[in-house]
């Protein structure tokens, strides 16, 4: 298997010398932002990332091989480039066979790091059940891979792009625990709080990692979300992001926008409809949960 990973300089020197690692994703960089934003933001994350105490790994396909740690040029390439694939769990074997370019979803992260033996994952929000799911079975392989792989993903909740409700309920099917950052309710990615209470709460990081360390110390297989909610002062007012999400929606189904192309394209709109404050409110919060994940993985691997 480890003729398929390459680790980055920064990350072999962090495992050699056991230090906290935080993996990143490429779907976000490629598929989730605008160029220059996406490099720029993904920079930054990764230097809020090392100024809490943890290594970033930014995970991509490249060249045959899972590369764990990205260089400058690489982020670059995969901000820029439109020749990158949308990678989830499917794609995986075939990006690497055909040595072609992958960006991976955090359901494909999730699986590279943990090959790479990295535990806690950062991110802006993850994929879910679709409105409309019941017809047209659109649900993300995020969440079957959050029943399986030993990854701790720390996003904003996910987008009322999304049907909350039926997430929620498909991650209680699957044992995944979603445990609030100091909330009760679900956060819905641009606004603090959904209608969805958690039942599992953390006012401090430690709690997180203890339970994370308990969890896989019991073999109960599988990842958690941790729910952190967007800082208050870039949170958007619901009423206007909701409206928004509506037409957006509208015009997917218009479109016949269907599988993989359907949440880089309410991405998209969304942000053309907000004019560009539904982007600054993304940034925000994927620097936030950056913070917070860097200080999970600080505190998880000084339980080991
Ligand atoms: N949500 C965001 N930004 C993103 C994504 C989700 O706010 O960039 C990306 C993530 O990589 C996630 C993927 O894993 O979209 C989910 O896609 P799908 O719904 O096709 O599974
Ligand atoms: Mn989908």
């Amino acid at each position: 298997m480890k003729q398929y990973i390459t680790l980055s300089e920064e990350v072999r020197n962090a495992k050699e010398q056991g230090k906290p690692i935080v993996a990143l994703e490429s779907t976000i960089i490629s598929h989730g932002m605008p160029y220059p934003q996406n490099v720029q933001t993904a920079r930054e994350v990764e230097q809020i990332v090392r100024d809490n105490g943890a290594v970033p790994a930014t995970i991509a396909i490249i060249d045959g091989k899972i590369k764990i740690g990205l260089t400058d040029e690489e982020l670059e390439m995969f901000g820029k480039s439109s020749d990158v694939a949308k990678a989830s769990r499917r794609d995986l074997a075939y990006l690497l066979a055909t040595k072609k370019l992958g960006a991976t979803t955090v359901a494909a992260t999730m699986i590279c790091a943990e090959l790479a033996g990295i535990h806690i994952f950062v991110t802006g929000g993850i994929g879910g059940v679709h409105r409309g799911a019941e017809t047209t079975m659109d649900i993300s392989a995020d969440l079957e891979e959050l029943g399986q792989t030993n990854v701790a993903v720390i996003c904003a909740g996910a987008k009322s792009i999304l049907d909350l409700g039926l997430t929620m309920e498909f991650l209680e099917t699957k044992g995944v625990p979603v445990i609030g950052y100091q909330t009760d309710v679900l956060p819905a990615f641009f606004t603090r709080r959904s209608e969805f209470p958690l039942n599992l709460h953390a006012d401090d990081v430690e709690t997180i990692a203890s339970t994370l360390k308990v969890k896989w110390n019991l073999n109960l297989k599988g990842g958690a979300v941790i729910a952190n909610p967007i800082p208050e002062e870039h949170a958007m007012d619901e009423k206007f992001i909701n409206g928004i999400i509506e037409s957006a929606l509208k015009e997917a189904e218009e479109r016949n926008i269907s599988g993989k192309d359907v949440t880089p394209f309410m991405l998209g709109k969304v942000k053309e409809l907000t004019e560009g404050k539904s982007l600054d409110a993304n940034i925000a919060l994927v620097k936030n949960n950056a913070v917070v994940g860097a200080k999970i993985a600080v505190s998880f691997n000084s339980m080991k």
